[in-house]
């Protein structure tokens, strides 16, 4: 039986991928075979950190470059250097996002409208620039990086949730403007993962416990834990390949189950 989990052959762009979530799924694409891995970061700084992650891990079929997700400009530009250098964008996962953690009142526009151009309308730019290609070529996988605040909301992250919520939506659209150029576009849900983005979450408290979020997730989830960006490969992978081509505008949710318990009894 043909491997239809397979990625011979494909080029995957995951942006913001110089390390967190998007660096363990270039890590999982690779083992599934993908010819080429391109990613961007903010900063030449990030850049630079990233590549040297990829060479640390043995992957050398990595292409990086410096792009602001949010700069349609530089986006356009970016997919035009990698369709000269590199080739075809097969696999395009909008992994670049923020969170700022502000109670809404408190919240300056600026700082809500940058979460929003981050983490909603960078994800619109980006396939925006990729689709007309897969469309000549009517073929393509989009995956969008949602959230647990995709569909629940909770204090300080207002401009998260809406940004987060509002791809989950995107993603149901582009399934539907693009399935029948054989385009699958999907969301990729995560629960809470160890990454830096979390990391003030679980800081230990001065005296050493547990931070309150920290205790907080672990009763939240089934497994009483929190999730290791490496646990989101085979979702990622399964999204990326032939597997999931009668898939389309679906969100996996990779939770650990959060969102179907309603928690463990203090
Ligand atoms: P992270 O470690 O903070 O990584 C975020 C990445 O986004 C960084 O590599 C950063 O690039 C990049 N980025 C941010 N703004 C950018 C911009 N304007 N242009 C280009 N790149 C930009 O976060 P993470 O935990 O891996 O999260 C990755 C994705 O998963 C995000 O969309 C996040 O919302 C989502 N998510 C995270 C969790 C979690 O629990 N961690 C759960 C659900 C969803 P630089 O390298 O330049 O800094
Ligand atoms: C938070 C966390 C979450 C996670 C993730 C959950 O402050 O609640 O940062 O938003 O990042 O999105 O799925």
């Amino acid at each position: 039986m043909e491997n239809i989990f397979s990625l011979e052959g494909k080029n995957a762009w995951i942006t913001g991928a110089s390390h967190g979530i998007g660096f363990s799924i270039a890590e999982a694409y690779v083992k599934a075979g993908a010819s080429n891995i391109i990613f961007n970061s903010s900063s030449e700084a990030s850049l630079q950190r990233g590549l040297e992650a990829y060479a640390r891990a043995g992957i050398t079929n990595v292409h990086g470059y410096v792009c602001d997700v949010t700069d349609e400009a530089e986006v356009k530009a970016l997919v035009e250097k990698i369709h000269a250098e590199v080739g075809q964008i097969d696999i395009l996962v909008n992994n670049a996002g923020i969170i700022k953690r502000i109670p809404m009142h408190e919240m300056e526009r600026k700082e809500f409208q940058q979460v929003i151009d981050t983490d909603l309308v960078a994800p619109y730019i980006c396939s925006a620039a990729v689709l007309p290609e897969m469309m000549e070529r009517r073929e393509g996988k989009i995956i969008n990086i949602c959230s647990m605040m995709s569909e629940l909301g909770r204090e300080t992250v207002s401009a998260y949730a809406a940004a987060k919520g509002g791809l989950k939506m995107l993603t149901r659209n582009i399934c539907s403007e693009y399935g029948g150029y054989n385009i699958q576009c999907n969301g990729l849900g995560p629960g809470y993962i160890a990454t830096s983005q979390t990391a003030p979450l679980r800081e230990k408290q001065p005296d050493g416990t547990p931070h309150p979020f920290d205790s907080f997730i672990c009763a939240k989830t089934p497994a009483g834990r929190w999730l290791d960006p490496d646990e989101l490969a085979g979702p990622a992978v399964f999204l990326a390949s032939h597997a999931s081509d009668a898939v389309n505008g679906h969100i996996l949710y990779v939770d650990g189950g959060i969102l179907a318990y309603i928690g463990k009894q203090p």
